[in-house]
């Protein structure tokens, strides 16, 4: 099975951003019988569309499975629904605000992840990682790439999901200015990565049987 993994620059005043470290750590890894290709899109509503799309036509992915930061959690929020808008009062990487223009102009108002979230949130908790469903990615770059992913890939039956992790205690034990903020290892937001696809693959394979 093809995994697609995506991640995001770093963006606004963070200097590091988890999710570029994870996708980079997992590009090339065997997972399963699965080979996982990492990539990371920069925080730019246009490009980060123009790469996907790119990345959607090379093959049918079996899971797309995309990242980004949210700093104010401390857990592992596994996004539910993708919404066809961008907006932000926060420019992106260009100097882009958007005020609620859609993702794909004339695509459904909403858009469901198909991962299994609610077992990827037990398998979680049972490793000692706080993790929780979370019912909005939001309507910035996040929720951008969410929605197009979705829009593209369950047209064929792909997998598609996006989850929101917290910084790394890593960056955050170098920048005391984020003392406070809640964060886990890198290691530790990888695991719950690799879980979650792991879980995401098997519930593929127990449905093929
Ligand atoms: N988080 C932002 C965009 C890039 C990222 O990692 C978001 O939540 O939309």
């Amino acid at each position: 099975m093809n995994v697609l993994i995506t991640g995001f620059e770093k963006f606004s005043t963070f200097k590091v951003n988890p999710s570029e470290m994870i996708a980079r750590r997992l590009d090339g890894k065997t997972i399963g019988k699965s080979d996982i290709k990492g990539v990371v899109l920069p925080v730019i509503y246009e490009d980060a569309l123009e790469r996907l799309s790119l990345l959607l036509s090379e093959m049918r992915w079996d899971l797309v499975l995309s990242l980004g930061l949210n700093p104010n959690i401390g857990w592992i929020a596994l996004e539910r629904y993708a919404h066809n808008i961008k907006e932000s009062e926060v420019p992106d990487e260009r100097g882009v605000i958007a005020s609620g223009e859609e993702v794909v102009s004339g695509g459904e108002t909403v858009l469901i992840s198909n991962l299994p979230l609610e077992r990827i949130r037990d398998r979680l908790r049972e490793e000692g990682i706080p993790a929780r469903i979370s019912y909005s990615a939001g309507a910035y770059l996040c929720n951008s790439v969410f929605y197009y992913v979705l829009y593209k890939i369950l047209k064929y039956g792909g997998r598609g999901g996006f989850i929101h992790i917290p910084l790394n205690t890593e960056y955050v034990a170098r920048e005391v200015k984020y003392y406070g903020k809640c964060h886990m290892p890198i290691d530790t937001l990888q695991k719950a990565v690799e879980i979650a696809i792991e879980t995401t693959l098997q519930e593929g394979e127990e449905r093929s049987v």
